[in-house]
């Protein structure tokens, strides 16, 4: 497979000034009439290149006249269209067959819906184009179908007109005002359900809000609706950002390789993101819906209005825009859980990515198939460099900073370092260092040394920039490093963002005592601290910043855990400190997160060599004595804050669920009847699905018998239900009960099931890789069968198999028993014949 480097990027030498499409839908097949005004921008440029992947051509007009066959060629993954002049009207006319589309790009059929994914590079799947992000036209649509079968036809911008043909065929004319790239294209045709608001704008202009989704689902989009118009005014109050058209459009579609997609005014959503209501989604649910709504309709500004030059900038629209997301969801919920949240997922996933063989930067200079660069680092480490940004400048020249982007970039598409320069010019700070974020990759670590004499407290810092992938050096980074000092009695005596720019600094402190020191508060840079001296127990207790407090105790847990892990006993002083907290009236979301124990995952990464046995051997110790220790007062709040018939969405309801569920799990180590009880009378019992998974959970771990009639009984109830059937597949998926994988391959053949269907791919599969005991079974059988279905799935869905794929990139890290096993499975998916280069670039990379 080729490479892409971004050195070689080049202006594009033709551009579409509007498109005109039509599209004819019938069951069988779509034929694309795509008439465009195309003109060249380098006259030294002789042919006319458009990419077109898949595509049956029918015939080519040009300036009117039919194209002659030696007047163009057809090339693997283009047209090429031989010596045009400076400025012409092309028509192409194509055929295409969404039914067979499995891959979930271009235009395909999801159920009877016929819709489209074109980010990145989908649009060259409908009809030939110059698919590129930098090449912005102004796009008018017109969608013939049967009027019985698709009575609803979309797409982007406004309806312009309505048309009735003699033969049960209807047709409508949509046209965007707003040049666009290609990616942003969309359309639906289905016969869909419909729920319709409103929203009027701070300056007062009146926008139709529409969700479709399929019949019967109508009630389910209660929460997408709210949530969309609560972005809607965020980015009015925060940004000061209006939406610029009277038609807002969501559809939710089943089938879907991502969250959702952005489209200008035509937004397609994974159905899990916007239905939800008490009986069949999780709180968690809830919130992934608010903030993916919100992330789609902020891409209006960041993202559509102005968006990326190539691909390689990525970054520019999806770290801002998750950025943007996060902290909308910090306002309307809780900041503090939040933070802890945003961090959680950024470890979970993006240190472990940053310290693979896939590590990047958050622009990475090549790649062979753009699809593998949707990852945590381009968004989520991406979010945390918008951040550090955030921080540096402060609210209100960040402001000034992104107002200054918007008024000089808007309609263009753009590069990271445009974004910078609006950054430093409104910020008044020199950013050259800081860009290095943006180019080098790998979790920074700092070495954190302390000294205290003759009343001077000195802080010696010392960043330890890992290796590049391919071995060479990095540079020190520019970032904002927040820290308390603290007194014994635990008095903050003061708080300060310290500027770290230099490989070793020092900061000195005038005191009349030796401080103790809250390191890295409200995780203000995305690094590792690598402290010599720790005084978690005392911050556990007494830290005012609600993030170091958390990283305090999670970081005292990894330490207890490390320790039983060699052979030693459990600290009395974590005990004591654990205990705390059970006794605090800390906020209950918050409190439920401190008496989280720290994951797998987290353990993991601190391993040279990688050993599961070990770590969940001594997880399970600390939980079993915590558990023991502590298990009245545990029983007492779970008492307190189970209240079964709740079903309130409210922060207290959400907070007690979570507290008490967290109470239940670790009760559940003891593996007592009695806990299989309670369980099982909360699955019983509740009316959330929030309790009815946490019981499930704990039943399929601790009690085969209670969990084999409450999963029937989950099974019989909601088979039907493609979303809640995601859970029932991947709480089996997630079981540490003997026998999973079996069970695992028996659910394949579950009615329910689809390798159709990414979402149940995820819950199945997905959910299998991170079940650490029996993905990593030492005798290969769970690298042998995800590589079975890695292999499976690429035949059908290569974005999904490459997902699939990525969990095999902690094999460098492991011992050497997995590691053999490991390689075997690696190879053979490697060397299979007509393997995609999605898949194949993640693989080779990792057994490189
Ligand atoms: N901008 C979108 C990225 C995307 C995508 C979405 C759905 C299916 C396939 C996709 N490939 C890329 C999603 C977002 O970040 O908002
Ligand atoms: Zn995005």
């Amino acid at each position: 497979a080729k490479t892409i480097y971004l050195k070689d990027y080049k202006a594009p030498e033709f551009t579409v000034k509007t498109c005109d499409l039509v599209f004819e839908l019938f069951e069988e097949y779509t034929q694309v009439t795509n008439l465009m005004q195309i003109v060249k921008m380098d006259k030294s440029a002789k042919d006319l290149v458009l990419d077109s992947v898949e595509l049956e051509l029918v015939e080519i007009h040009l300036n009117d006249v039919k194209l002659e066959e030696e007047r163009y060629v057809v090339e693997k993954e283009s047209l090429r269209v031989l010596d045009v002049e400076d400025e012409f009207k092309l028509i192409i006319i194509n055929k295409i067959y969404p039914h067979r589309n499995s891959e979930l790009e271009g235009l395909y059929k999801s159920g009877n819906i016929f819709c489209t994914q074109n980010e990145p590079e989908g649009f060259r799947r409908i009809t030939p184009y110059i698919d590129r992000p930098d090449v912005m036209a102004v796009f008018k649509t017109t969608l013939v179908a049967s009027r019985e079968k698709y009575p609803v036809l979309l797409s982007n911008g406004n309806t312009e007109s309505n048309f009735k043909l003699d033969d049960g065929r209807h047709g409508v004319t949509w046209s965007d005002p707003y040049p666009k790239p290609s990616y942003l294209f969309a359309l639906v045709a289905g016969d869909l359900g419909v729920v319709k608001d409103k929203y009027i704008t701070a300056s007062g202009k009146y926008v139709r809000l529409n969700i479709y989704t399929d019949k019967g689902n109508e009630s389910k989009c209660k929460h997408a609706m709210k949530s969309l118009k609560e972005a809607m005014q965020w980015d009015e109050e925060k940004y000061g950002r209006e939406y610029d058209l009277s038609l807002y459009n969501i559809v939710a579609v089943d089938s879907f390789n991502m969250g959702a997609m952005e489209n200008k005014g035509l937004n397609i959503f994974n159905s899990a993101y916007v239905l939800a209501d008490e009986d069949t989604a999780t709180d968690a649910n809830f919130m992934g819906i608010q903030s993916v709504i919100a992330h789609e309709y902020f891409h209006n500004w960041t993202g559509n209005r102005i968006t990326c030059r190539d691909w390689f900038q990525l970054t520019l629209k999806e770290g801002l825009t998750v950025f943007r997301d996060q902290c909308f969801s910090a306002d309307l919920n809780s900041k503090e859980v939040q933070r802890i949240e945003d961090v959680k997922a950024l470890r979970e996933r993006q240190f472990v990515e940053d310290n693979s063989p896939m590590a990047h930067p958050i622009q990475p200079d090549s790649y062979m198939a753009i699809n593998n660069f949707y990852t945590a680092t381009v968004y989520e480490k991406g979010a945390e460099v918008i951040r550090m940004l955030h921080t540096l400048l402060g609210e209100q020249k960040y402001r000034k900073a992104m107002d200054l982007y918007f008024d000089t970039f808007d309609a263009q598409a753009v590069r990271t370092d445009d974004f910078l320069w609006a950054m430093s010019k409104a910020g008044e700070m020199n950013l050259e260092q800081f860009k290095r974020w943006y180019h080098q990759s790998g979790t920074p670590k700092l070495d954190v040394d302390e000294k205290f004499e003759d009343g001077t407290y000195t802080l010696t810092l010392i960043q330890k920039i890992p290796h590049a992938v391919d071995g060479s050096e990095q540079k020190p980074h520019f970032f904002p490093l927040k820290i308390g000092l603290l007194d014994e009695s635990g008095k903050e005596i003061l708080e300060k963002t310290l500027l770290i720019s230099k490989e070793k600094e020092e900061f000195l402190f005038k005191t009349s005592f030796k401080p103790v020191l809250s390191i890295n508060r409200d995780f203000s840079a995305p690094i590792i601290i690598d402290q010599k001296e720790t005084h978690y127990g005392f911050l556990m207790k007494h830290d005012t910043n609600s993030f170091a407090k958390y990283e305090a105790a999670q970081l005292f847990g990894i330490q207890i855990i490390e320790s039983l892990m060699q052979g030693n006993d459990i600290n009395d002083e974590y005990v004591r400190a654990y205990g705390h907290i059970l006794e605090s009236d800390l906020d209950i979301s918050y409190k439920a997160l401190l008496l989280e124990l720290p994951s797998i995952s987290a353990l993991m990464q601190r391993q040279n060599v990688v050993d599961f046995e070990l770590i969940y051997d001594a997880i399970e110790k600390l939980q079993k004595h915590l558990a023991s220790l502590y298990k009245e007062k545990l029983l007492e709040i779970y008492s307190k804050f189970h209240n079964p018939l709740c079903v309130d969405l409210d922060a207290n309801s959400i907070g007690s669920r979570s507290i008490k569920n967290r109470c239940l799990k670790l009760l559940s180590s003891l593996k007592s009847n009695e806990m299989a009880v309670m369980a099982n009378e909360q699955y019983s019992n509740s009316l959330t699905m929030t309790d009815k998974v946490a019981a499930l959970d704990i039943l399929e771990n601790i009690s085969s018998e209670y969990s084999a009639v409450a999963f029937k009984h989950f099974h019989d109830k909601y088979r039907q239900n493609t979303l809640v059937m995601n859970k029932y597949f991947s709480l089996l998926a997630a079981s540490h009960r003997e026998g999973t994988l079996e069970r695992v391959i028996a659910l394949q053949k579950d009615a329910a099931y689809n390798e159709l269907v990414p979402n149940l791919v995820r819950s199945l599969v997905g959910t299998f890789t991170r079940n650490y005991k029996y993905f990593h079974a030492k005798d290969g059988s769970g690298y042998k069968f995800v590589a079975d279905k890695i292999i499976d799935i690429d035949k059908i869905n290569p974005q999904m198999a490459s997902s699939l794929a990525g969990a095999f990139k902690i094999y460098k890290k492991l011992n050497v028993q997995n590691k053999k096993m490991m390689k075997v499975e690696l190879e053979r998916v490697v060397s299979t014949h007509s393997l995609s280069k999605n898949v194949y670039e993640i693989v080779s990379k990792i057994i490189k």
